[in-house]
């Protein structure tokens, strides 16, 4: 496999407005990233990932965006965001900026030029069709409402949006647009970024017809239209490939033959992606479909193209709380998941939180919610006459606002994260969870974080050594045993996805003879020669095999 420096890295996500509030407005932002750069650069990471930071109404967290060049106020201004990225620099780590172009905010100057008038320039920049028999073009559902079509009185037609209302669909058939796109592109990079994160990227083709879906349920017909590819490599060959950065795009719904496209390194598109088999896909941790769909990514991409390991982003319920155990075993469990994660093939990426082992919340009305597709999906249910308590509980496991909560950095008043009134409540268990703790604990998360990286920085093993599971446990559903390997050196992993005590032996190639523990999060006592190794709730071990 090709050596890349990216490919070494490890990503650390940073959404911004719950991260540190430095003017004490409740929303976290970019000088308070500032202040914890050093925090992040002790884990040991090497690239941040910023959520939008653009101009925007801010309807979905900076998603709508309505001036891509400038920066939205609760954030900061461009003179703080120069400041940042040379502090990033200048502690040896790079910025990614999180870049959404296949819509924009319904505020954006294009829009409000398109929807103007059926003759405006600018008409064909969004996608605008004739209603069907009084009705919406088709069927489809978005992402967050009942329909992709939104009626224009004005101009007498629909518009189209994969996301909400307040989020026109870009037109990427237009040349015009793209190439606005582009010249936007071109002016971030060439601040001196070190890459983007491309939203929903999977979006960008439309069909030519927008014929009724069989399933109106199942939105997958709303990515990976063929068409797409022609615009990624367009926009490499515009933008991309004159810089040396690293990309990386949102591709919902891709299987590894369609992800292959993304990411294959003699296409010239993007350089790596993230799919969502586990995340979107995966309501609770199962074991049997994770290693399945391991194995077949791995297989799809290894050697070819690039993948990201990652268990929960901005849009998802934290990892511990969703697929490890954020009671007893949260420290534990955390350290687990982290295990598994660094040590799969794949980028790394840490959701901020991640690293002290941050929990998911239940606030107790809709109105201490803010995340716009649990409250349009709540609006939609209660509205067809269900109890309101019942959709309430429903759809709190899975609300976006468990990941963003604001980071909880001491036992202080609002978690240490602004002196004001924050945007969303602080998650109640920051006495116990937070970074000042771990930072004093030398068997903390945030320590084997630490120390996890640090292994990864230090043997290429972890990131090109091939892949392979140990048979015996291929079929077990409470642990996932694998290798990777690279020259003559051989790693080990062994974890526990469970809260039962296991007894395993091991295969005499692994005997105790000849395996070295490098890491693990509990203390081990390997004695004599046993093959046997008794692994506790939620155990993780790194040997290294000789
Ligand atoms: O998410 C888009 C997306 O395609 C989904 O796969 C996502 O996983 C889903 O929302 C899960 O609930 C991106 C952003 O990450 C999200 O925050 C934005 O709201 C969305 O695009 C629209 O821009």
């Amino acid at each position: 496999m090709n050596k890349v420096w990216w490919k070494e890295a490890v990503v650390y996500q940073v959404y911004w407005r719950s991260f540190y509030d430095s003017n004490g407005d409740g929303y976290g932002d970019l000088e308070g990233l500032i202040r914890k750069l050093d925090y992040i650069q002790d884990l040991g990471v090497d690239i941040i990932w910023l959520n939008p930071v653009f101009e925007s109404p801010d309807l979905d967290n900076g998603y709508d965006i309505s001036d891509y060049e400038a920066i939205m106020p609760k954030a900061g201004t461009m003179e703080t965001w120069e400041k940042l990225l040379f502090e990033v620099h200048a502690r040896g780590m790079k910025l990614i900026m999180d870049l959404v172009v296949n819509h924009t905010s319904n505020r954006h100057p294009w829009f409000i030029e398109s929807k103007s008038s059926r003759e405006n320039p600018k008409r064909d920049w969004y996608i605008w069709r004739d209603g069907k028999e009084g009705k919406a073009p088709n069927n489809w559902r978005s992402y967050f409402s009942p329909s992709t079509w939104e009626w224009d009185e004005t101009t007498e037609q629909y518009y189209f949006h994969s996301f909400a209302v307040e989020q026109p669909d870009l037109n990427w058939e237009n040349e015009e647009m793209r190439k606005e796109i582009y010249r936007m592109m071109r002016a971030w990079l060439d601040k001196g970024i070190d890459g983007f994160r491309l939203d929903a990227i999977a979006l960008l083709a439309k069909p030519e017809q927008f014929d009724d879906a069989d399933h109106p349920e199942d939105i997958r017909y709303l990515t990976n239209r063929p068409g797409l590819h022609v615009f990624l490599q367009e926009m490499n060959k515009q933008t991309l490939r004159d810089y040396d950065i690293v990309t990386v795009g949102e591709a919902a719904f891709v299987s590894p033959e369609e992800g292959l496209k993304y990411v294959a390194e003699d296409r010239g598109e993007l350089n790596m992606l993230f799919h969502f088999e586990v995340c979107d896909e995966m309501p609770t941790w199962d074991m049997l479909r994770f290693k399945e769909i391991q194995r077949r990514w791995y297989k799809g991409l290894w050697g070819k193209g690039s993948n990201s390991q990652f268990l929960n982003n901005h849009d998802h319920t934290r990892q511990v709380t969703r697929y490890g155990n954020d009671g007893q075993y949260r420290v534990e469990s955390a350290k687990m998941l982290a295990t598994m994660l660094h040590t799969l093939p794949g980028i790394p990426y840490i959701y901020q939180g991640e690293e002290i082992g941050m929990t998911g919340v239940k606030f107790e009305s809709i109105d201490q919610y803010d995340d716009i597709a649990m409250k349009n999906r709540y609006a939609e249910e209660v509205g067809k006459g269900r109890d309101a308590d019942e959709v309430l509980r429903s759809l709190q496991p899975l609300s976006r606002d468990n990941s963003r909560t604001p980071m909880q950095w001491n036992d202080s008043p609002n978690a240490g994260f602004t002196t004001g009134t924050p945007w969303i409540n602080i998650n109640p268990n920051y006495k116990e969870i937070n970074a000042e703790l771990d930072l004093e604990h030398p068997n903390s998360v945030y320590r084997y974080y630490q120390k996890l990286i640090a292994l990864r920085k230090k043997n290429e093993v972890m990131v090109y050594g091939e892949f392979e599971e140990l048979p015996e446990w291929m079929d077990s559903e409470r642990l996932y045993v694998y290798t990777r390997s690279l020259g003559g050196t051989t790693w080990l992993i062994v974890l526990n996805h469970s809260e039962d005590r296991i007894l395993i032996t091991l295969p005499v190639d692994y005997n105790a003879d000849s395996r070295k523990l490098l890491l693990a999060n509990y203390s081990v006592e390997e004695a004599g020669s046993e093959d046997q190794l008794e692994l506790k709730p939620f155990e993780a071990r790194i040997y290294e095999i000789s």
